[in-house]
C-alpha cells in the first residue's frame, strides 16, 4: 500500500520561503495534515452541511473564498488576470471531457475539493471545512428562500431576469438568469472565459434558480435512490444520470437548480456553489461507503473513457479501459499525482475529513 501526499503549491510555496528556518514548517496547516496522516487522522474536518453552520463559521467560509479570490493565481500565462480562487476553474475547465462520465468522476472530485479546501486553510487560514449544501432539504421550502440563497445567511439571490437565456432545451427555464445582486459574491469578477473558450473575459456570476427542476431532481427520493444501489458502479451511474443519460441525475441537477454560472458544464466552479454541491455529491457516496466499509472502501469501477459522448469532444489519446484503484489522478500545477486507492476513504491516508451526517 502506498499513497502520496500531494504536492499542493501552497505547500511547496510554503517550503521554499521556509528553507531556511524548517523548524517552523511543522506549525503550517498542511504538515498538520501530514502528521494527521501518520497518527491515523486524530483531527478530521468535519465538513458541515450550510444550515448546520454559525453566521460567525459561515462568514468565515466567505471571506476565504474572497481571500483566494484576491490571491494571484498560477495560471496566469493561460488567461491574465486569473486568481488562485480561478486556477480551479482552469483545471476543472481543462479535465472536463475526462472526469466526468467516467468511473473516477467522484475520486477526481473527491481529490479535487480537498486539495481546494486545503489550499484555504494553507492560505487564507480558513479553520473549517469545506460545507455542503444538501438539497433535499429545500423540498420543504420554496427553493428562492432556501438559506443557500439568501443575501445574509447565504450565497445571495438568483440573477436578473433575462428573456433569452441558455438553458438545456430540454429543461424548463429558470427564473433568473443575469448577473446577481446582493450577498457576498455580488461584485465578484470572473476573469475566465465560458465553458470550452480559453481567452480573458471580465464577466459576472449569473443565477437563474430553478424550483422545476429541483422538484423533479434534489428531491429525498433520488438520494435513496443512490443510496440504494449495490456497487460503485450502479451507485456512480445513477449519480450521474444513468443508464439512460438522457436525464440528468443529481450530479446535473444540482447545477442547474442554481443555473447561470453554475450552468456552465466545463466552469461551473467560477460559482462558489459548486463546491457545496460536490460536497454532497462526495458526502452521498461517503455515506454509501458507511453502510458496508469493508467492502466499499476499495470497490471502484467504470470506464476511462466516457460512457457518453455528451462533452463533445473525441477523446484522442485516452486509452480504453476501466479504472482501478491503481488508477492515476492529477491536478497540473496545482497538486501532484495519486491513485485512485488514495481518495476511498475520507478518513485514513492523505484524507482526514468526515461529514455530519
Ligand atoms: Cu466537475
Amino acid at each position: 500500500m502506498s499513497f502520496r501526499i500531494p504536492s499542493v503549491s501552497a505547500c511547496s510555496k510554503l517550503l521554499l520561503a521556509f528553507s531556511i528556518g524548517l523548524s517552523l514548517v511543522s506549525a503550517h496547516p498542511m504538515a498538520q495534515a501530514e502528521d494527521d496522516a501518520a497518527r491515523g487522522c486524530k483531527h478530521p474536518r468535519i465538513r458541515k452541511e450550510w444550515r448546520q453552520m454559525s453566521q460567525r463559521e459561515r462568514a468565515d467560509y466567505h471571506a476565504a473564498l474572497n481571500c483566494l479570490h484576491s490571491i494571484p493565481g498560477l495560471y496566469q500565462d493561460k488567461v491574465p488576470g486569473l486568481s488562485s480562487y480561478e486556477d480551479y476553474v482552469y483545471l476543472h475547465k481543462s479535465h472536463t471531457p475526462y472526469v466526468h462520465l467516467v468511473g473516477h468522476f467522484l475520486p477526481w472530485h473527491r481529490y479535487f475539493l480537498w486539495t481546494f479546501e486545503t489550499q484555504l486553510r494553507d492560505e487564507c487560514g480558513y479553520k473549517g471545512a469545506q460545507p455542503y449544501w444538501d438539497y433535499t432539504l429545500d423540498e420543504a421550502v420554496n427553493l428562492h428562500s432556501s438559506p443557500i440563497f439568501s443575501p445574509t445567511a447565504g450565497f445571495g439571490g438568483d440573477g436578473d431576469y433575462v428573456a433569452n437565456q441558455t438553458t438545456p432545451p430540454d429543461l424548463p427555464r429558470g427564473t433568473g438568469g443575469g448577473c446577481i445582486h446582493d450577498g457576498p459574491y455580488a461584485n465578484w469578477t470572473i476573469h475566465i472565459s465560458r465553458n470550452t473558450t480559453l481567452f480573458r473575459e471580465d464577466r459576472c456570476l449569473q443565477r437563474s434558480i430553478n424550483p422545476d427542476v429541483a422538484a423533479y431532481w434534489t428531491t429525498p427520493q433520488r438520494q435513496a435512490d443512490i443510496l440504494a444501489q449495490p456497487d460503485y458502479g450502479w451507485m456512480s451511474k445513477v449519480l450521474e444520470g444513468g443508464p439512460s443519460w438522457e436525464t440528468l441525475g443529481i450530479h446535473g441537477a444540482g447545477h442547474f437548480i442554481v443555473g447561470g454560472t453554475d450552468g456552465e458544464v466545463f466552469t461551473s466552479n467560477a460559482e462558489p456553489l459548486f463546491y457545496l454541491h460536490h460536497a454532497n455529491l462526495d458526502r452521498i457516496w461517503w455515506k454509501w461507503q458507511q453502510d458496508e466499509p469493508s467492502v466499499r472502501y476499495s470497490d471502484i469501477s467504470g470506464p476511462i473513457r466516457p460512457w457518453s459522448n455528451v462533452l463533445g469532444p473525441v477523446y484522442e489519446g485516452l486509452p480504453y479501459g476501466n479504472v482501478t484503484l491503481d488508477f492515476e489522478m492529477y491536478l497540473e500545477r496545482v497538486a501532484g499525482t495519486i491513485k485512485v486507492r488514495d481518495v476511498m476513504n475520507t478518513m485514513a491516508g492523505m484524507l482526514c475529513y468526515e461529514y455530519t451526517d
